[in-house]
């Protein structure tokens, strides 16, 4: 029987690199695929979903759809994050179980796991303590899909899963600042102080200002590296146990070098200020990828500078079309 294939929050960051690597290094032919956003049906509503579900009757989900953003989205909604969250994954398992969908792969994310924590994190300390505060919501609500990946094994058998991302930036991310993660957000505000002919200030003399401290560490994957691995995780991992998917502890990096790397990028010459009135979030939340180096030993990474420029250069080259 040849595999159909819903994904959830098909049309955002993670969903378009999806599309993007079964189209190419991932392809089979026995799969069809099916990307889907908000506008096929609001997942936070369960009619919806169930409709949805029903037309396009998918025997595996990879099921991103949510509501997602940085750390100052976060700490200004976490109430929406909760409850929306909460309602969409719901919603998708138990539709998922109703029309008898024989796996799916859903999203954690590593800025999940409890604040107060020994490091590296892995797979078996998601529910060890309290989350950041900044994104409380989001993390219950992300927490409580492994809780029900839990429930639909022991009562119903189900291999529903779930992968655990380190941060992900890549093309056609969200760059909306009000919303964005870090390396959306410092693009599209460093693209507008360059481009920004309301002042006569010489390119040398203009400031890019990074949000808080700097200090902060960081994991980042790009967007086609995971969507590789998310791939993977559908056809050949069974455990309901969730696996990280996270560049190397070493890869870990400051988001001064994040500014710095995307500075150069754009080949800016002006200077980089720190407004440290502005919250820095977690200090870090270094994660081991251990496990998924158990399976896959000789996954190579995209190395961080160069899906920068390749990420900067999307921006430059799709401004018709970008998320801003
Ligand atoms: P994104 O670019 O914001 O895309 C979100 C997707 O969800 C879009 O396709 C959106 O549809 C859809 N969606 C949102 N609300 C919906 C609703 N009520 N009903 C139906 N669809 C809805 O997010 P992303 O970065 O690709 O994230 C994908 C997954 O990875 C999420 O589960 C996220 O939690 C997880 N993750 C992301 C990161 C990261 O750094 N980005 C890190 C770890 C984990 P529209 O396009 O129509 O709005
Ligand atoms: O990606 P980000 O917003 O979220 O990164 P987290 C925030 C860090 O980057 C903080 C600094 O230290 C910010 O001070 N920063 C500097 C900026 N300039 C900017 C900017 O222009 N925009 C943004 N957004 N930050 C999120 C969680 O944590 O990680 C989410 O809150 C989600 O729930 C995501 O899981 C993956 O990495 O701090």
């Amino acid at each position: 029987m040849s595999t159909r294939v819903l994904v959830t929050g098909g049309t955002g960051l993670v969903g378009s690199a999806i599309r993007h690597v079964i189209q190419t290094t991932e392809k089979r032919n026995d799969e069809e695929w099916i990307f889907v956003g908000s506008k096929d049906g609001d997942l936070t509503d369960l009619q919806s979903t169930r409709e949805l579900f029903e037309k396009y009757k998918p025997n595996k989900v990879i099921h991103l759809a949510a509501m997602v953003g940085g750390l100052f989205y976060n700490m200004n909604n976490n109430l929406d994050f909760l409850r929306k969250n909460m309602l969409i994954n719901d919603n998708v398992l138990l539709v998922c179980h109703e029309i008898n969908v024989n796996k799916v792969v859903s999203c954690l994310s590593t800025c999940i796991f409890p604040d107060k924590t020994t490091y590296p994190i892995d797979e078996t300390m998601v529910h060890n303590g309290l989350p950041h505060d900044s994104n409380f919501g989001y993390s219950y609500a992300k927490r409580l899909i492994d809780v029900l990946n839990r429930g639909y094994f022991e009562q119903h058998n189900r291999l529903y899963t779930s992968i655990v991302p380190c941060n992900i930036y890549g093309p056609n991310d969200n760059f909306n600042p009000t919303a964005s993660h870090v390396i959306p957000g410092m693009i599209h505000r460093l693209y507008n102080i360059i481009n920004d002919n309301t002042v006569d200030t010489p390119q040398e003399e203009r400031v890019f200002t990074v949000w808080g401290s700097g200090k902060p560490l960081r994991q980042f994957i790009y967007s086609l590296d995971l969507a590789k691995l998310a791939v993977w995780t559908l056809r050949e991992y069974d455990s309901v146990s969730p696996i990280i998917l996270s560049v190397d502890e070493a890869d870990e990096v400051t988001i001064e070098f994040v500014a710095r790397s995307i500075a150069k990028a754009f080949d800016f010459k002006g200077r980089i200020e720190f407004d440290t009135t502005k919250a820095d979030g977690q200090h870090k939340k270094t994660a081991s990828n251990t496990k998924l180096r158990s399976y896959r030993p000789d996954f190579q990474f995209t190395k961080f500078e160069e899906a920068i420029k390749y990420t900067v250069d999307w921006y430059l080259q799709n401004q018709d079309k970008v998320r801003k």
